[in-house]
């Protein structure tokens, strides 16, 4: 499990956490602030990666870098996610062990970013040829669609994930990738009709309007100019460092390699202009004369061409946002609206519908990658959901997603614990059980935030009146109307849906059932400043972070037992010229030349520091392993010194 790695040649501070001379929280962030400071964003913690957000390109991510770890120079290579990534796919594909890799952090930290590094990283590296670089190429794809459809600016992140996603990546019996599944969790559909000041609404809109051109907008009737609409509030509606319009031709690409047909992106753009459009449908109140209050659409303009572009009647559409049917006990009852309630209504269609469409599109995307039966052998899942987030206030949303991340952090610590009591059982060396982790902490910080209960109870119920689904399902436009099946009226069943969050926590609980059945890679990020900026270093806010994230109870686990461990082969190839019994070749089997080694004399090592396992060599205190190095270095100028003056002898 343990990728190879440079640890001390030419290191800013320690690249693995484990080898730090004291251990304390002071410590530790100061490495990490050291070694950010020189573009160092990537530590260790044994095999957990952490990753400090750089907020600027480096250039780390190069072809050239991607051959180097995969060749994986033996201790030449800095700590990099590329190592993480080639560690699970060569454990996949050599050892025939199902990966996941977890990706956490706050928001903003660089998670997505993670995710794709890996997906980039993995396709470099397996497989060739057409059919499998076709594959290849529409599941890395998945991401701008996925994006522009569920990623918005917020406060946090320009690009911040408003949905969670978990992908599996399949490979057949050789590791090459055949397809994927991508499922997704939750979708922050409120924000179709609200966001605040200084965020916005999903890409897609911006994106549309932006690049959509005159012909596209003309067919949508839609006009450029965002603040012609309601739901996409006027301030921050174009993006510095984000170019819309560019960005839409790369989805319209993306969609094309996926194998979506132009008739379907069409189809997909309409749904978004009624979703726009819907938010311009004004809805006032009076009273009848009977004293009854209801509603009314003063202006049918935008009504007709929402109509038009669903091809449904412009009457049904408007019956719906002013009548409600009641049905109970075989009795059906209409009651007018007012106009709250009118509003409340046209929200309610208008979030449903682009929440549909976007589970819609993971579906599609599905059925575009998705592996036949008899080829899907491995799985390597990748974890990218929304981050952890505590906003002035909090609603159900961050509810949600802070109790996704909950979860997250406990099967983080379980399978942490687990994992490393399974590797010394694996190896058949004894170790006793310690509980480091303090899950109060993470408790603590989840009940330190306070949620707005306001609209709790609705946004969990989900309401979406039946008339509306009803007046949905009437559409001509065929995958508008397939989004509402229960508008059929054949469909009697009166049962309520399940509640959001009840849904939530079902999906949620089967995510971590399929997490715990695969091999755990960990990727944790940290967010290196509240304010988007290169080479600041916010003490406290990372102190925050690493506290909550358990990192130092992390290293603490790892320095527990033995802190160091390294497969046999690796470790002489490494350390074999400390003893003329394996300089300067050791012929047999590497598990004897390493004790072979380490009982010369000339090494010295306590027994007690080393234990022998099945494939590995694990070192108890990192202090034998810098003593190990030292030893190394000395030994090697000798050598130097050594062959100098045999070739002036030869001369
Ligand atoms: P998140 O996924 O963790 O937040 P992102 O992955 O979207 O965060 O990262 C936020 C921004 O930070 C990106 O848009 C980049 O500008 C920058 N960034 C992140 N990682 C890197 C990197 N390795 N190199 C350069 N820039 C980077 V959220 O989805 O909001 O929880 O919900
Ligand atoms: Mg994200």
């Amino acid at each position: 499990m343990d990728f190879n790695r440079s640890f001390l040649d030419g290191m800013v501070g320690v690249g693995d956490m484990i080898l730090l001379h004291t251990l304390s929280e002071d410590s530790l962030l100061e490495n990490l602030k050291e070694r950010f400071q020189h573009d160092e964003i990537y530590t260790y913690i044994g095999n957990v990666v952490i990753s400090v957000n750089p907020y600027k390109q480096l250039s780390i991510y190069t072809p050239e870098k991607v051959e180097e770890y995969r060749n994986c120079n033996l201790y030449q290579l800095k700590p990099h996610i590329y190592a993480v990534a080639d560690d699970a796919y060569q454990s996949l594909r050599d050892r025939d062990r199902d990966q996941c890799i977890l990706i956490t952090g706050e928001s903003g930290a660089g998670k997505t970013e993670a995710s794709k590094l890996v997906m980039s990283y993995v396709a470099a590296v397996c497989g060739k040829g057409a059919e499998v670089n076709q594959v290849k190429e529409q599941l890395l794809q998945s991401n701008p669609v996925l994006e522009a459809f569920g990623n918005a600016k917020t406060i946090r992140n320009d690009n911040s994930s408003r949905f969670g996603k978990y992908m599996d990546i399949e490979f057949d019996f050789k590791g090459d990738p055949v397809g994927g599944v991508i499922s997704n969790y939750l979708l922050e559909k409120s924000r179709v009709v609200k966001h605040v000041k200084g965020e916005r609404s999903f890409h897609i809109f911006y994106q549309l309007l932006a690049g959509g051109g005159a012909e596209l907008l003309g067919q949508l009737k839609l006009t450029p100019d965002c603040a012609k609409y309601v739901y996409l509030n006027k301030n921050a509606s174009s993006l510095t460092g984000m170019n819309d319009a560019e960005n839409f031709k790369t989805v319209k690409e993306a969609m094309k390699i996926i194998g979506f047909s132009d008739s379907e992106v069409v189809a997909i753009l309409k749904i978004v202009a009624v979703v726009l459009k819907l938010g311009n449908i004004e809805i006032k109140g009076q009273y009848q004369a009977n004293g009854m209050a209801s509603c009314y659409i003063p202006d049918v303009k935008d009504l007709k061409e929402i109509s038009s572009l669903i091809g449904m009647d412009a009457s049904t559409l408007e019956t719906a946002f002013s009548v409600r049917t009641v049905e109970a006990k075989q009795e059906r009852v209409e009651t007018t609206l007012n106009a709250a309630q009118g509003a409340y209504a046209r929200d309610a269609l208008a979030k449903n519908m682009y929440d549909r469409l976007f589970s819609w599109l993971v579906q599609r995307i599905n059925e575009s990658i998705k592996v036949s039966e008899f080829q899907g052998k491995k799985v390597m899942g990748v974890l990218d959901i929304y981050g952890f987030e505590i906003l002035e206030e909090n609603s159900f949303e961050q509810f949600i997603i802070n109790y996704c991340n909950e979860k997250l952090q406990q099967i983080f610590i379980q399978m942490t614990l687990k994992e490393e009591q399974e590797e010394y059982a694996r190896e058949g060396i004894e170790w006793t059980r310690i509980d480091f982790f303090d899950n109060e902490i993470i408790c603590k910080l989840i009940e330190d935030v306070t949620y707005d209960t306001h609209g709790f109870l609705d946004k969990n119920n989900d309401l979406l009146y039946r008339d509306l689904s009803q007046a949905m399902w009437k559409a001509k436009h065929e995958l508008l109307k397939s989004l509402f099946p229960e508008g059929d009226p054949k469909n009697t069943s009166l049962k309520r849906p399940p509640t959001v969050s009840f849904q939530f926590k079902g999906s949620v609980s089967t995510l971590m059932k399929n997490l715990y059945a695969k091999n755990p890679n960990y990727i944790r990020c940290l967010k290196p400043n509240g304010t988007k900026l290169s080479s600041v270093f916010d003490d406290s806010l990372v102190r925050t972070q690493v506290r909550y994230l358990g990192l130092l109870e992390n290293v603490r686990v790892r320095r527990a037992g033995y802190a160091y461990r390294q497969e046999y082969k690796s470790f002489l190839e490494r350390y074999k010229m400390l003893s003329k019994k394996t300089w300067p070749k050791f012929s047999g089997d590497p598990r004897d030349g390493v004790r072979a080694m380490l009982s010369d004399p000339e090494v010295s090592i306590a027994s007690e520091e080393l234990a022998y396992g099945r494939t590995k060599l694990f070192i108890r205190t990192p202090s034998t392993l810098f003593d190990l190095e030292e030893k190394r270095r000395r030994k090697l100028g000798e050598l130097a010194t050594l062959i100098q003056k045999t070739f002036r002898g030869w001369r």
